[in-house]
């Protein structure tokens, strides 16, 4: 059947009318169910083929996964087709497409890498599942208010959501001790670009065993009747918004256990029905890859389901737990390592409690047999001072532990995970991030997309995007003013979305500076905000002053109980009022805070950019990933050397990216020494900015937060002061941003290094990050259907 017939049959199921007096949400919500309709034969055959052999199983709290639709049409091959149907029924595409809600289940990097991945696995034609749960509510919908921020939820499906199938029949139940839960399984199509494998993604959704206690009702005790049900709902109600600090909620517990559970349970039911009920060959067929520490409660549950539904001893369990699961750390902030009291763990699950704490007694006496002494044991042990340390239970059950980026990685081994690394240096390996080109680049980008496919002569770059490298030196004049119109055009398209978005108006021709992620210390928000303010008081001392027209983008959640990152936005929008209302300095320097952002507002953002921000503290970014975006659509880097910004510019070159700032290594001893008053003191402009926070000049309307921000880099109490660096940094970033901006002048030999970037960034590829996955860690095989 065609497009255009199933669409018009759904659309007319969906809303009662026909396609062309449907509006553009039924329209959208028809030709969803139309894809779906179109690939459910393969993704059934996908789902029987993979059963049969070994599969990868993706365990994570979150995955950022966006929009579906235009990346389902783009990967199948069906964009135009689709916006012929549409036409014919007096419909337009795009704005069909803006319809579609994010599917917003993720904080940032870690979810977004877990989307990445899924698209790249299906591509690849590997068998691998991902698993997670069902949230009600993604990542809260964010306001400014005065300048500040406030948090809404975001019902994100209450409309409808075609691309997710309910398993009724598959579901499981999840027992805690005071609380006994059906986890429904709702499984998400994941299409690759060019193949006719279909992969899933399985949500599950707490739902109670009974829709209603009429025991309850009936003796009148309405509420009870309610209660539980409530409890039951809450688990998969809401994503937790922190992704740096750990707080140890009962709830964020309760939820790790319920998606764990149910996904093992599920996997194991498919191991029994294919190879039976013998459990010991489990990892013959199954591996399992946990996404930081979030999902490492399966390594216990694992070891109860083996022990008391299959009938295994502890050391055959222990066997096969320990050649199931691979560990990737995410981060090194101490902050964020996950420990859970161990007596929430005897009240909620006391069967874990108890393989817990025998995981404990006997990683104490291998310890001892080793040779390790009592004080390095405590250090190590899965339970000390009646917490459980989900990062060593992880280190001492998992057969693989990697890092995201290689720096990452070297610290990892050195410092957050160093005693493990001494007794199994083995098991870790690095895996750099990487991104999806699909979503990223083709979809994202359609014009520099057109540009790489008439350059390299075909788009096999789509599928292989090292390919590019192969075209570095072949630029002539003619390609990079292409590729400069190009990004004038994307600068075009964008500044029309921020007027309309924001209410902000741009200049296209003006530098676009970028800075878009959570809003934390460590990555340095304040210094860029910094760097804006001393621009602006440099404009206004010397309005002669010869700078080119720039505007300062900005877009970033804060977490919110965090009330210094929230203290940063409100610093940002207040130095945007300052800025934007300012006549002098009006045509020379604009400042935006793009609000709620999110995986759409990226796909607008970073075709447009000029420059990507990554400046972090170094050692402190674990990888970051949007600066393998921003390099695929040719920004240029102005970044320290942290996380997987050392491996752009090895990349790239020096001439091709702008670098600045203290070095991991130089930190212990410049910290040694640190004072960050002389910096104040001596350092051209730092006064006058830091007093603009507390002098009037800038107005926090009585919440005393840029009173804080001031103290924390300048007294910060008992704690040492600016421990990120800020002020240490800023002479440098404040030459090489100002330099950078100097040689935008020069378009042609700026176009150059943008193509550079675009022709280099083959290797941060989520395609090459999973092809090492698989070979070097999951020892899977591609599966193709067909
Ligand atoms: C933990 C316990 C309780 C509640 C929440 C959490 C939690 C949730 C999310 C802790 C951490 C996160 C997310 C972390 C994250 O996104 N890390 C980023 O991962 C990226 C992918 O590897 C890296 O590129 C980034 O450098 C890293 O910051």
């Amino acid at each position: 059947m065609s497009l255009t017939e199933t669409l018009a049959s759904h659309v007319r199921a969906n809303s009662g009318r026909p396609a062309n007096a449907s509006t553009p949400m039924e329209v959208w919500q028809g030709l969803s169910a139309a894809v779906v309709d179109r690939i459910a034969d393969n993704w059934h055959a996908t789902e029987q083929a993979y059963a049969k052999g070994r599969m990868e199983h993706y365990f994570s709290a979150e995955f950022l996964m966006g929009r579906a639709l235009l990346n389902n049409l783009s990967n199948l091959g069906m964009v135009d087709e689709a916006r012929e149907a549409l036409a014919a029924a007096g419909q337009d595409l795009s704005v069909v497409l803006e319809q579609e809600p994010d599917a917003a289940l993720g904080n940032g990097g870690l979810g977004r890498l877990a989307a990445c991945f899924l698209d790249s696995c299906a591509t690849l034609d590997l068998p691998v599942a991902g698993y997670g749960i069902l949230y009600r509510y993604g990542l809260f919908k964010q306001l400014f208010e005065g300048g500040f921020q406030t948090e809404h939820p975001d019902p994100w499906m209450e409309e409808g959501y075609p691309f997710v199938i309910r398993r009724e029949e598959l579901q499981r139940v999840v027992r805690y001790a005071d609380l006994v839960v059906r986890a429904i399984p709702y499984d998400l199509p994941v299409t690759g670009y060019g193949t006719d494998n279909v992969n899933t993604l399985r949500l599950w959704k707490a739902e109670p065993m009974e829709e209603f206690d009429y025991d309850a009702f009936n003796s009148q005790r309405f509420t009870d009747a309610i209660v539980d049900r409530e409890r039951t709902m809450d688990i998969s109600r809401v994503l937790y918004p922190n992704d740096t600090t750990f707080e140890g909620k009962v709830l964020r517990v309760r939820q790790q256990y319920f998606f764990c559970s149910a996904s093992l349970q599920s996997i194991i039911d498919t191991y029994v029905a294919e190879h039976g009920n013998d459990l010991t060959g489990f990892a013959t067929y199954n591996a399992i890859q946990l996404n930081d520490t979030h999902p490492v409660l399966a390594i216990p549950e694992l070891m109860r389901l083996l022990m008391d539904e299959h009938g295994l001893g502890w050391e055959e369990a222990w066997k096969v737990v320990t050649k199931t699961f691979a560990y990737t750390n995410h981060t090194v902030l101490a902050e964020a390592l996950e420990t859970w009291e161990m007596t929430i763990f005897d009240r909620l699950f006391p069967r874990i409690a108890e393989i817990v704490r025998e995981i404990d007694r006997r990683f104490r006496i291998d310890m001892a047999e080793r040779g390790l002494d009592q004080g390095r044991i405590e250090y190590m042990a899965p339970v000390s001072g009646n917490r459980v340390r989900m990062a060593w239970i992880a280190c001492y059950a998992s057969y693989s532990i990697n890092g995201v980026a290689a720096l990452h990685t070297e610290i990892i081994k050195r410092e957050t995970l160093g005693e493990w690394h001494e007794i199994w240096p083995e098991r870790f390996n690095n895996k750099t991030n990487g991104v999806t080109p699909r979503r990223w680049l083709k979809q994202c980008n359609p014009r520099l997309a057109a540009l790489l496919d008439e350059v390299t002569g075909s788009d096999a770059w789509v599928t292989d995007l090292s390919v590019l490298s192969q075209f570095t030196d072949c630029a002539d004049d003619a390609v990079l003013d292409r590729l400069s119109q190009i990004k004038h055009a994307n600068k075009v398209d964008f500044a029309a979305w921020v007027l309309q978005r924001e209410g902000v108006e741009i200049d296209p021709d003006a530098i676009f500076d970028v800075q878009i992620k959570r809003l934390h210390e460590y990555k340095r928000q304040l210094l860029n905000a910094l760097y804006v303010l001393d621009l602006y008081f440099r404009i206004k001392e010397n309005p002669a002053l010869d700078v080119p027209k720039r505007v300062f983008i900005f877009g970033a959640k804060a977490a919110p109980g965090y009330i210094r990152a929230k203290g940063i936005i409100k610093l940002i929008n207040t130095i945007a009022d300052l800025v934007n209302g300012d006549e002098d300095v009006a045509d020379r320097i604009k400042v935006v805070f793009i609000h709620n952002y999110n995986v759409s507002p990226a796909e607008h953002i970073i075709p447009a950019a000029d420059v990507s921000e990554q400046i972090s503290t170094a050692g402190k970014e674990a990888s970051g990933t949007s600066n393998m975006k921003f390099m695929m659509n040719g920004a240029l880097t102005l970044g320290t050397l942290d996380g997987a910004n050392v491996e752009i510019l090895d990349a790239v070159g020096p001439d091709n990216a702008y670098i600045f700032g203290a070095t991991e290594d130089e930190l212990p001893e410049l910290r040694q020494n640190y004072d960050p008053r002389w910096h104040y003191e001596n350092v051209p402009g730092l006064r006058r900015v830091l007093d603009a926070l507390t002098d009037g000049t800038l107005d926090d309307n009585g919440s005393g937060w840029f009173h804080d921000l001031r103290w924390s880099l300048l007294e910060a109490g008992y704690e040492p002061a600016d421990v990120y660096y800020v002020l240490g940094d800023f002479a440098a970033y404040r030459e090489a941003k100002d330099r950078m901006a100097a040689d935008h002048a020069d378009s042609r030999a700026w176009a150059r290094r943008a193509w550079v970037n675009i022709t280099k960034s083959g290797r941060f590829s989520s395609d090459r990050t999973i092809g090492d996955y698989a070979r070097e860690v999951w020892r899977l095989q591609a599966t193709p259907i067909h």
